[in-house]
């Protein structure tokens, strides 16, 4: 394996150096490497099983990136000088300069964590702000309707219709839960069609930031799903990853609980740019946002269950990953409307500010 990705390495345009090579075992989808030599890098095999076509997603990174003034994820080239190297064997890598910083998978209800939530806010405000001026017509679309709710439910309602593995059995309560939830999508409608589409990052898991030492956010990494489509997206991701107080794929339900200090902060620091050039509209459904992407990534790992695991990584020492994973959002989204009245509360303050 080593010697192979370090032939892969050599395709690329970087100064020759004794590279070692560490797997980073973050994220659901692509392979990614840290390779340290002369410089640092972070070398990535697409998955192509996902990303159907490789190259589109690249171009749409390219654009995004140049459009971004500060400095953030930079692509190098190939030694044929295109932004990615597609093998022999017809896979598709690419290079990116390393960022150094700090990743965190979740954060806490601190005043260390309040910081952070704030500044993660702001950032992916900028990159909004940052990348509106790029024409929509120029961005491929990657994975079409990819939080779109009624998506997500039919893709949810053909799985549990095949039943692949049998497990519709072992999740009852959780496909009924998913197959309530009808007024989600009953809301986006009526709200999709008030909102503009803008470029949106699309997968703003708050490990997807790195911050400086100072607990400032210096740049947004991951560009995969890049498209233009609705800012709800980028802030409900947001919200929904950074204000759960356990782990994405936490056994222990009663540790998942929905922080609405973190809520406050994160909404603050993303209208602190967002004022600048969101629409009345926009603003207003921010709320509504972290339960539209919550209720969809629970349906999304339901499915796959659904289906054998066919589409997120999981442990393999972990048969219902998927369905754990599910588990949480589901009751992530059952505490977000508990507190619905409270968070309405936070954001009717915040717009008074604003
Ligand atoms: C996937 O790239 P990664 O692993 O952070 C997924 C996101 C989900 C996330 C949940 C392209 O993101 O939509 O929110 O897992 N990305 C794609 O952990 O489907
Ligand atoms: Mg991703």
């Amino acid at each position: 394996m080593r010697s192979r990705i370090k032939e892969i390495a050599s395709n690329f345009n970087i100064a020759k150096s004794n590279y070692n090579f560490s797997l980073i075992k973050k994220g659901n989808i692509n392979v990614t490497y840290c390779l340290t030599g002369k410089k640092k890098y972070i070398l990535q095999k697409i998955n192509d099983q996902i990303f159907k076509e490789p190259e589109k997603l690249i171009d749409n990174i390219k654009k995004v990136t140049e459009a971004s003034k500060e400095k953030g994820l930079t692509l190098v080239n190939s030694k044929k000088g295109k932004p990615f190297f597609k093998s022999e064997k017809g896979e598709y890598w690419r290079l990116y300069h390393f960022i150094e910083g700090k990743t965190y998978n979740s954060i806490k209800d601190s005043k260390k964590g309040r910081e952070l939530a704030f500044e993660a806010g702001k950032i992916f405000g900028k990159f909004q702000k940052r990348t509106r001026n790029i024409p929509l017509s120029k961005l491929n679309i990657v994975i079409p309707n990819f939080q779109c709710p009624f998506t997500r439910y039919d893709e949810f309602l053909e799985a549990l219709k095949k039943d692949v593995k049998k497990r519709a059995k072992k999740c009852h309560k959780e496909i009924d839960f998913f197959l309530r939830k009808r007024e989600i999508r009953q809301d986006y409608e009526k709200i999709a069609e008030k909102l503009p589409k803008r470029v949106v990052h699309n997968d703003t898991k708050i490990n997807n930031v790195i911050f400086s030492t100072d607990r400032k956010a210096k740049a947004v990494i991951d560009l995969d799903v890049v498209m233009p489509d609705f800012v709800i997206n980028d802030v409900g991701d947001l919200l929904r990853s950074s204000a759960c107080t356990a782990k994405e794929d936490e056994k222990d339900l009663s540790k998942v609980n929905f922080s609405e200090n973190l809520y406050r902060e994160i909404l603050k620091g993303y209208l602190s740019i967002g004022k600048d050039f969101l629409t009345k509209e926009e603003i207003e459904t921010l709320p509504y946002s972290v339960r539209l992407i919550t209720c969809n990534l629970g349906m999304r790992f339901l499915t796959d269950y659904l289906n054998g695991d066919r589409y997120f990584a999981i442990n393999p020492k972990r048969k219902d990953h998927n369905l754990e994973r599910s588990k949480v959002q589901k009751k992530l989204l059952e505490e977000i409307e508990k507190k619905e009245e409270k968070l309405e509360k936070i954001y009717g303050e915040l717009c008074r500010v604003v």
